[in-house]
């Protein structure tokens, strides 16, 4: 995991430096891709990519990282947005001043904007056949946008001060917090020119991850600490969210937690072995226990 985010780091850290860019604008995309993310969303497509094709593993990074980092960067707008006085207006991101706060929030809007956009330029940048390439670009297309988070993050807005079943909240989260984990596994799964049954495992890996992940969010948020978390906490209830401890309790929302990260694990059964396959069980195995 380690050797996977420095390369993560190491790619991210020389993006956007171009002159062509306004000072202001770069400075701004740097401040919040250069946070100190988990780098979670680039882990997975290259641990997945890797364990589709081991014997190519050290290649697949190199050639896969572009693509990789794009999510992060497809990631990182979609805090900053969601940071936003007109979104869940918060202050505090990555253990800092959101986007908006340290620089204002027209060049906040902006830093996403350009981000989203740029990702793409540096996912085409990406070794890969064309045919592959393309198609992954059209899944983490689908994943972002309005079919994915972007319609997750109207389903959540529309969902604020509202009673939401089991079922609603499902299909929220799915979208706004699932679809760019599973489009990440997914992708990897594609680029590396995996078989149509590992495809599928990946994706459903990425899923109950996704779930596993929205439901540890919103238990940090009840029982976090703001210093560890890095964002604002206590902010489900004030802004009036739907949220799975609001719904179903914090026990059984541990409970479930844990029966998503099973599900994780049991995905790759009989699919995968292997070192990256072992990392992709210990994310699953360590989310449920997240403190961050
Ligand atoms: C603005 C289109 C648009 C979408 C916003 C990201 C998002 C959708 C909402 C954020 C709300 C939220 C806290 C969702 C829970 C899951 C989530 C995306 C958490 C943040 O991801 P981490 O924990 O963050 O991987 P780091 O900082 O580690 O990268």
């Amino acid at each position: 995991m380690q050797a996977l985010i420095k390369s993560v780091e190491g790619y991210l850290s020389e993006a956007f430096k171009e002159s062509g860019i306004p000072a202001r604008l770069s400075d701004a995309m740097r401040y919040s891709l250069l946070a100190g993310g988990k780098r979670l969303r680039p882990v997975l497509c290259l641990a997945t990519a890797r364990t589709c094709a081991p014997e190519r593993a050290a290649e697949l990074t190199e050639a896969l990282l572009p693509f990789a980092c794009g999510i992060e960067m497809i990631h990182t707008y979609s805090l900053i947005h969601d940071d936003l006085p007109a979104m869940d207006d918060d202050d505090l991101r990555r253990g800092r001043p959101s986007c908006h706060k340290a620089f204002d929030e027209a060049t906040a809007i902006l830093a996403g904007d350009a981000l989203l956009t740029n990702a793409f330029s540096h996912m085409t940048c990406a070794s890969a056949p064309a045919d592959r390439l393309i198609e992954a670009l059209q899944l983490i297309a689908e994943a972002a946008g309005a079919e994915g988070m972007a319609g997750g993050q109207m389903l959540d807005l529309l969902g604020e001060g509202k009673r939401l079943g089991v079922e609603e909240l499902l299909l929220l989260n799915g979208k706004k917090t699932g679809a760019l984990l599973r489009g990440a596994c997914e992708c990897g799964a594609v680029l590396a020119g995996a078989c149509a049954e590992k495809r599928a495992a990946a994706r459903l890996y990425g899923e109950e991850l996704g779930m596993a992940f929205q439901i540890t969010d919103d238990i940090l948020d009840v029982t976090g600490d703001a210093a560890v978390v890095g964002k604002e906490v206590r902010h489900d209830a004030e802004s009036g969210k739907a949220t799975w401890p609001s719904l179903i309790g914090l026990d059984e929302s541990r409970r479930q937690a844990q029966v998503h990260c099973a599900a994780a694990e049991a995905a790759l059964d009989g699919f995968f072995a292997g070192p990256d396959a072992e990392l992709l069980r210990s994310i699953a195995r360590g989310l449920a226990h997240r403190k961050r």
